[in-house]
Parts: C-alpha cells; sequence; structure tokens
C-alpha cells in the first residue's frame, strides 16, 4: 500500500518528539511542570473505583489489594506489595511497578497442589484449572450464622443436584472480617463432615466462599483434603459478598497461569441474568 500523506505526516510528528524528548525536554506524557503540579484537583482526573458496572448488572466480587488486608496468621496484614522501581519521576520513559503477594493472598483460588505433595509435584497447578468450572451459573446462599459448614448445615440448604457453583455468604461477611487487618482465626468455614457431606450428595465443583480459607480453622486441612482429594472441586476464598442479593447469577473467575503455584489471585465477577 502507497504511503499517503497522512502517515508522512504522523511519521513526521513522531520523529520531531522522540528528537525534542532526546534533546532534553519534557516527557511527551508529562504535562507541562506547571500544569502537573495542579492536576490532582482537577475534577477530570479523578479515577472511578467501582464495585458494580453498568448499573449494577456486573458485580466485582474480588477484593481489592490493600496493605492492611488480612494475611494468614498475621496481625499486620499483607503490607506492602506494591514497588516503583522505574517511575517517570525518577527519569524512566514510563512507570513500571514490581509486585510481591504470597499466592493466596486476598480473593484467589487453591490448586489441588497446595494440599497433596504428590499433585504438587505431579504438576497439579492454578493453570490446570478447568475454566469451564471457574465460568458459569452459580448459586449464593446464605448460610446460618451460628455454625461453622457441617454436614448439618449442608444439609439443611437444600441445594439441588445439578447446581455446579455455589458461593457461601456467612457471618465472615456480617463481621466484615476481610476488612480487619488481623487475621482472625474464629472465621466461619467447612468442618470436615460439611465438606464430605458436599462432595457425597452434591454435583457442587466450585465452593466460593467469604474468607481467607473454605475450611474452618479447626479442620484446615481436613477440609481441604476433602474437597481436593478428586481434582475436581475448585475453592475460590476470600470473596466480596457484601451487597449482592442471593439467586442465580453468571459467575466468572479467571486465575493467573501461574505455572507451578498451587495458588493464585483470581478476578471473580456476577453478572446478573
Ligand atoms: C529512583 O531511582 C533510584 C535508583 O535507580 C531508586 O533506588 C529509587 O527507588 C527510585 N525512586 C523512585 C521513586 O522510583
Ligand atoms: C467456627 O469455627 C471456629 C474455629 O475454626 C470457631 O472459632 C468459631 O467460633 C466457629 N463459628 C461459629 C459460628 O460457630
Ligand atoms: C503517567 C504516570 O502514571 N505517572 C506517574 C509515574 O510515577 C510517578 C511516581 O514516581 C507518579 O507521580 C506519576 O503520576
Amino acid at each position: 500500500m502507497a504511503t499517503t500523506p497522512n502517515r508522512i505526516l504522523l511519521l513526521a510528528l513522531s520523529l520531531a518528539a522522540i528528537a525534542a524528548f532526546g534533546a532534553g525536554s519534557a516527557h511527551p506524557a508529562y504535562d507541562s511542570p506547571a500544569a502537573s503540579c495542579s492536576t490532582f484537583g482537577d475534577a477530570d482526573l479523578l479515577p472511578v473505583r467501582r464495585e458494580e458496572y453498568d448499573g449494577g448488572r456486573i458485580l466485582d466480587i474480588s477484593h481489592a489489594y490493600r496493605e492492611d488486608m488480612p494475611s494468614w496468621e498475621s496481625d499486620d496484614g499483607i503490607g506492602q506489595f506494591l514497588w516503583l522501581p522505574k517511575s517517570m519521576k525518577n527519569g524512566s520513559l514510563a512507570n513500571n511497578s514490581e509486585m510481591k503477594l504470597p499466592t493466596h493472598t486476598g480473593t484467589h483460588v487453591d490448586a489441588p497442589g497446595h494440599v497433596f505433595q504428590h499433585y504438587f509435584e505431579a504438576g497439579f497447578d492454578v493453570d490446570t484449572l478447568d475454566l469451564a468450572v471457574l465460568n458459569g451459573p452459580a448459586l449464593l446462599v446464605d448460610v446460618p450464622r451460628d455454625k461453622n459448614l457441617t454436614a448439618e448445615v449442608m444439609e439443611s440448604l437444600h441445594i439441588p443436584r445439578g447446581v455446579r457453583r455455589v458461593l457461601f455468604r456467612t457471618l465472615n461477611t456480617d463481621r466484615k472480617l476481610m476488612w480487619k487487618k488481623e487475621f482472625d482465626t474464629s472465621y466461619v468455614g467447612f468442618m470436615k463432615d460439611g465438606a464430605q457431606w458436599l462432595v457425597d450428595n452434591t454435583d457442587i465443583k466450585l465452593v466460593g466462599i467469604d474468607y481467607l480459607s473454605v475450611a474452618a480453622f479447626d479442620d484446615l486441612i481436613p477440609s481441604h483434603l476433602v474437597f481436593l482429594k478428586n481434582r475436581d472441586i475448585i475453592l475460590v476464598e476470600a470473596l466480596k459478598l457484601e451487597n449482592v442479593k442471593p439467586g442465580i447469577y453468571s459467575l466468572h473467575c479467571l486465575p493467573l497461569r501461574l505455572v507451578g503455584a498451587e495458588g493464585s489471585p483470581i478476578r471473580c465477577i456476577l453478572i446478573k441474568y
């Protein structure tokens, strides 16, 4: 294709910009020094941070990462997890952040290798999780607030056969545990008999919960073992389930393709039908 006059102009302009930058003038993406100081108060430059999109049709059920987000068995939260080793303020052409996080931080997913050494060694990492399980119709249910998730509680929920994905909203949401910096061992989760009841009596393949572990602290490993033994159930933890009505939604969860990792941060959204 012949080069049009417009394209020549564009090329000339970008060459000029590069030349100007090379000669020590301002980075083309920086405002003039005077303007960049005042931009903070500019209403146009206030980013919108949302929990819902499209008038409430899309609900974000992942927690935003915060330094004071609870971290497993710690009182101090996750702490600093972002750094800016290359910054425009420091003369770099662009800003480039680095992050460091335990893979089971905030809203995250567990792979079978989390609690089974032979699965870990065999490579059952988060990159092997089935996106068809992580995406599809899901039921959000409220569970009784006075008990952990025992077999008795599971039976009382009467979750019909055929339901493959369930997000369990518990006392953890009422207690706003994910908003407290100190890790709290008294969170609600599955007892071993509750996990076993789910495996034996339902078709649930995705279990979601509203604190850092689907398993109650007292049955931490036993419940995980029951869920992950057959490698067909996916555990999504620390979901943000406040302000969502119980019911059926289209769930969409995407872990990072972290080959070799038994956990991953995950973005989950609900879309209303
Ligand atoms: C600026 O660069 C120095 C040296 O490369 C680095 O140590 C420092 O952290 C940088 N500062 C910022 C704000 O990026
Ligand atoms: C759930 O179990 C934890 C221990 O794992 C306990 O501290 C907590 O009180 C229990 N919660 C309820 C509502 O029974
Ligand atoms: C364009 C942009 O994001 N600029 C940021 C680069 O990083 C500095 C900090 O070093 C910020 O102040 C800028 O806003």
